[in-house]
């Protein structure tokens, strides 16, 4: 079964993906997803300089799901401009997700990045783990601001990392400028931000920053991901392709995401749970099923979801 996806002009092997944030910090993390059958390798978002993120405990994973709260730990991006090149030499595209604290933070990365020419870069607008720093995707003004900043130094395909919405008003205002702004493709969703998860047995919160709160994954979320993909589908059609992202753990997850209309689909909490084997395991399970419902291809259903 070919799960191959172009987007933005560019082809990726299948359509399976880390998240940006899951096992992709490191070198030796970044290299595994090359060797691993991942369609594309997704970088940490990178800052200006190198950050140790928010004290530990900052990563949970229970049934059902995982709350974080990383606060951005990376390398900074003048080691993610070294380690690049070495990446673009397994056969598959390098998204570079850049991030920052400013807007002249996400300008700089930008630039810098810009001139080590990675596949795609994914501008994350929703990081929620900040303290001070509110979701710049919450804002519609000041993404559209910093992405048409953006737009004048980035030479390659530059999409959005957006966070969950949740009322059909801030769908149609997020898609009209983002076809205002002319983004080359979408991601959606990030983590449903500022969740509580309570440990009633110790009769406390399971991470320490930020009095526990943090971003919610993994299977739970797959609702309100799905929800925002068919929402951004059906205002957007294929004009901006969209990259499904929340609550995938097996092929018919990513086989829901691709019926609400994902070109590509990325995996967080279940990357992390499962180490990078689960792209086998999830490109084995979506062809078995694409095969089974007699599909020949992505594009034969992708989109297809019935209303009644
Ligand atoms: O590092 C994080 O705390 C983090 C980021 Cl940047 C993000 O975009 N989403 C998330 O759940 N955590």
């Amino acid at each position: 079964m070919d799960l191959s996806t172009t987007i933005a002009g560019v082809r990726f092997p299948t359509c399976l993906m880390n998240a940006s944030g899951a096992l992709c910090v490191t070198k030796a993390e970044l290299e595994a997803l090359g060797q691993s059958r991942s369609g594309a390798i997704v970088t940490k978002s990178m800052t200006p300089a190198f950050r140790q993120g928010n004290p530990e405990p900052r990563y949970y994973s229970f049934p059902g799901g995982s709350i974080n709260s990383m606060g951005l730990p990376n390398l900074g991006y003048p080691a993610y401009a070294d380690i690049i090149p070495t990446l673009q030499t397994f056969g598959k595209p390098v998204i570079a997700s850049i991030a920052g604290l400013s807007p002249p933070d996400f300008l700089e990365a930008a630039r810098a990045i810009t001139a080590v020419s990675p596949d795609l870069i994914e501008v994350n607008l929703s990081c929620p783990n900040i303290a001070g720093k509110p979701q710049i995707g919450y804002d519609v003004e000041a993404s559209r601001a910093l992405l048409l900043e953006l737009k004048k130094i980035v030479t390659v395909p530059m999409g959005v990392k957006l966070p969950p919405y949740f009322d059909p008003v801030h769908y149609e205002i997020t898609a009209r400028m983002l076809l205002d702004v002319k983004v080359d493709f979408m991601t959606v969703i990030n983590s449903v931000g500022n969740g509580l998860v309570v440990d009633p047995e110790e009769e406390r919160v399971v991470i320490k920053p930020r009095y526990g709160f943090g971003g919610l994954g993994g299977a739970m979320i797959k609702p309100v991901a799905l929800a925002n993909v068919r929402a951004f589908w059906k205002l957007i059609g294929d004009s901006i392709p969209i990259i499904g992202t929340g609550g995938v753990v097996s092929g018919t997850d990513m086989f829901e995401h691709i019926l609400c209309g994902a070109k590509a689909v990325q995996i967080g909490t279940a990357l992390v749970d499962e180490g990078v084997g689960v792209f086998q395991r999830l490109e084995k399970e979506l062809g078995e099923l694409l095969q089974r419902k007699g599909y020949a291809s992505l594009s034969d259903c992708r989109g297809r979801l019935q209303e009644l």
